[in-house]
């Protein structure tokens, strides 16, 4: 079986990767990290015990898209990508171990709930990533519109990571198979962020330069732009306009019409929409430069400096937060990429 979107700077022993599929926070309140997802972001629960919740958008006809655990600390605790065959997670795990990475296999009952044999890996950018195949089926929501509420988010669109060097996860992702959409660049052509994807929209990961690893944003779709008005009205309404950090506005790249809002824990979640399709195989990256103004937002609005600053801590296989580093990020660097900072 081929993968319908482009490979062709995939490493031939690289897993086949379908699409970003799930993340996995820990939270240090689990109830008012419900009220925030559930009742203001309007994600299904799926499945709920003692000290986890499994949550899916309208669209999603697997398990779930998020899982929120409680924990000590708030911090990412996985991504994970959804894997087009078994194979591919014997794959992937032979593939991370060949890079050195440090790999743990999660067989069904022994890692996340509803998730079927796994592999987690510390990547090279220094991230807690699963690849898995087999997954538990949803009831399909997509017509109860009984069902909907606050920001009727739709489904997972994209992760967004922080880290310090750019071109690095560029080339990772691009030995994944990942395609690239758009890109910010310098005028020598030096890489300020990028856009990849494998599923046919403009991303399933971003990357952020600065301090890394650390969790930048979870984008989550909505069908349209009314929706992600409504969930800023909904905040305002409840004198719970704090939550809002950036936006709305139109980004310039991608399209997408968004709103950035920080849940109770301080986890950023992109509300993002109306993106376009990327899945023809001549399909061209589209390049902005680092000195225009509609690059982040296509009014030309500043962007926040908490934004550009803060990120969720990512945890290590074990548990444990990992460390940061930001050595290769010079001031140079921080200046022009930070174009909400005047
Ligand atoms: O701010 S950007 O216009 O660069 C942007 C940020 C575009 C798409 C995204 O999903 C995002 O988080
Ligand atoms: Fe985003
Ligand atoms: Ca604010």
């Amino acid at each position: 079986m081929t993968a319908p979107t482009p490979s062709a700077g995939a490493h031939p022993d690289a897993p086949d990767v379908v699409r970003s599929a799930y993340a996995q926070l820990a939270v240090t309140d689990l109830g008012a990290a419900r009220w925030f997802w559930v009742e203001m972001l309007g994600f299904h629960v799926q499945h709920e015990d003692s000290h986890a919740l499994h949550l899916r958008g309208t669209d999603e006809l697997t398990h779930h898209s998020l899982v929120l655990r409680q924990g000590p600390v708030a911090a990412l605790d996985h991504l994970a990508y959804r894997v087009r065959t078994p194979e591919d997670v014997d794959k992937a795990e032979r593939y991370f171990s060949g890079l050195g990475c440090p790999v743990r296999r999660t067989p069904a009952g022994q890692g996340t709930h509803a998730v079927g044999d796994a592999v987690r890996v510390i990547d090279p950018l220094g991230f807690p990533i699963e690849f898995f195949h087999h997954i538990e089926r949803g009831e399909r929501l997509i017509q109860r519109y009984d069902l909907r509420r606050g920001a009727e988010i739709a489904r997972l669109d994209h992760f967004n990571i922080c880290t310090p060097d750019i071109p690095a996860a560029y080339r990772h992702y691009t030995s994944l198979g990942f395609g690239c959409s758009e890109t910010i660049e310098g005028d020598e052509h030096e890489l300020y962020a990028a856009w990849m994807y494998r599923k046919q929209t403009v991303h399933d990961v971003a990357f952020t330069g600065g301090a890394g690893p650390r969790l930048h944003h979870l984008g989550v779709a909505t069908h349209e732009s009314h929706q992600v008005l409504r969930t800023a009205d909904i905040l305002g309404a409840l004198r719970k306009e704090h939550h809002i950090e950036r936006g709305p506005g139109r980004h310039g790249v991608s399209n997408a019409f968004y709103l950035y809002l920080r849940d109770p824990d301080g986890h950023r979640v992109e509300i993002y929409t109306s993106d376009y399709y990327t899945g023809d195989p001549d399909h061209e990256t589209y390049r902005w430069n680092v000195h225009d103004d509609r690059r982040r937002d296509f009014w030309g609005n500043a962007v926040i400096e908490s934004w550009y600053k803060e990120a969720s801590p990512v945890l290590d296989l074990a548990g444990t937060p990992r460390p940061v580093t930001d050595t290769l990020l010079d001031e140079s660097a921080v200046r022009i990429g930070a174009d909400g900072l005047g």
